[in-house]
């Protein structure tokens, strides 16, 4: 309601944006294996490596910005967010695959609730992968860096549709009790050292989700970025939300402007990763 009325069923599913993407991260981040108990030696390297998440609005180019940064280094490994797998949720023998994304964005309250359920599985899978034995050879100061966070679910967008009205206050007592107890539970496992936010005006934001043209985005309002946008300044820059953890509360945030159109610029590039490399050095 909120973000559109539209329904379009069925839909072609696109896969991950751009092929320099699919890397061996991609296929472990879709893969639908259960989570592998760490082993003490990835304990070891769990202590060694260091995880940071790329924050911000929808469409203000996290995945264009993680792909740059794929490319500008070894020292880390950069996971895009699963939204083939939100958009292709498997079946079973008895029914067929769905479109869990679209589902959401046209009946939202319907469907918030059951997208941050998969939503948060998935990144959990995600996060909780040991890193490839490449990147812990090629490196002496190994990076892991997701498209946001099981954070990000809570604080901007559980937390909105929370808000908005879309989650009532019976899911989202449920929803906060289970994901705080599996926090708990993985503890320093899914823990990130840092946060890189990319920030921009949510108009520009809505411009850029206009040239995406993602089929399922297509009733997203700017009201919607605006309540995103601000949500994001909340946690990251004004530090008012209201967190469940103190050392979350500490985690150094490195603000970058991508109001400046980067995709197209090589100098605004240069400038961006040198200050994530900074970034990862102080972290
Ligand atoms: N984009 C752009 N200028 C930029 C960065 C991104 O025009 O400096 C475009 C990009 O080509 C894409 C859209 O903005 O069409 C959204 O980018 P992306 O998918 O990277 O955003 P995300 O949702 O991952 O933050
Ligand atoms: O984010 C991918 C798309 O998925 C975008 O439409 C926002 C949506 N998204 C991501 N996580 C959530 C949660 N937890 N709830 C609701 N919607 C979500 P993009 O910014 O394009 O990379
Ligand atoms: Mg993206």
């Amino acid at each position: 309601i909120l973000l559109g009325n539209c329904r379009r069923w069925p839909l072609t599913y696109s896969q991950f944006d751009n092929a320099t993407m699919a890397t061996s991260a991609t296929k472990r981040c879709l893969s639908t294996s259960p989570i592998r108990e760490p082993s003490v030696g990835q304990m070891d390297v769990g202590s060694r490596i260091k995880r940071v998440s790329i924050e911000g609005n929808i469409a203000v180019g996290k995945s264009t910005f993680a792909r740059l940064l794929q490319k500008a280094g070894q020292d880390w490994e950069v996971i895009p967010e699963p939204v083939s797998k939100w958009q292709n949720v498997e079946g079973t023998s008895q029914t067929s695959a769905s479109n869990l994304l679209d589902m959401m964005y046209a009946d939202t309250p319907r469907w918030s609730y059951t997208f941050q359920t998969f939503s948060l599985l998935s990144r959990l899978r995600t996060q909780l992968q040991p890193p490839p034995a490449q990147l812990l050879h090629s490196s002496d100061t190994p990076v892991q860096v997701y498209e946001r966070s099981v954070y990000s679910d809570r604080y901007i967008f559980a937390l909105t549709m929370f808000q908005l009205g879309c989650i009532n206050a019976t899911e989202w007592a449920v929803y906060q009790d289970w994901h705080s107890f599996l926090l708990e539970q993985f503890g320093r496992l899914v823990q990130l050292e840092g946060i890189i936010y990319l920030r921009a005006p949510p108009e520009t934001c809505m411009t850029r989700l206009g040239m995406r043209g993602r089929e399922e985005e297509k009733g997203v309002k700017l009201d919607y970025l605006q309540k995103l946008h601000s949500q994001h300044e909340s946690w990251l820059i004004d530090k008012t939300t209201v967190l469940h953890s103190e050392k979350l509360k500490q985690l150094p945030v490195l603000v970058l402007d991508a109001g400046v159109g980067f995709e197209k610029d090589p100098k605004v590039q240069e400038m961006l990763i040198t200050q994530v490399k900074g970034f990862f050095k102080s972290i």
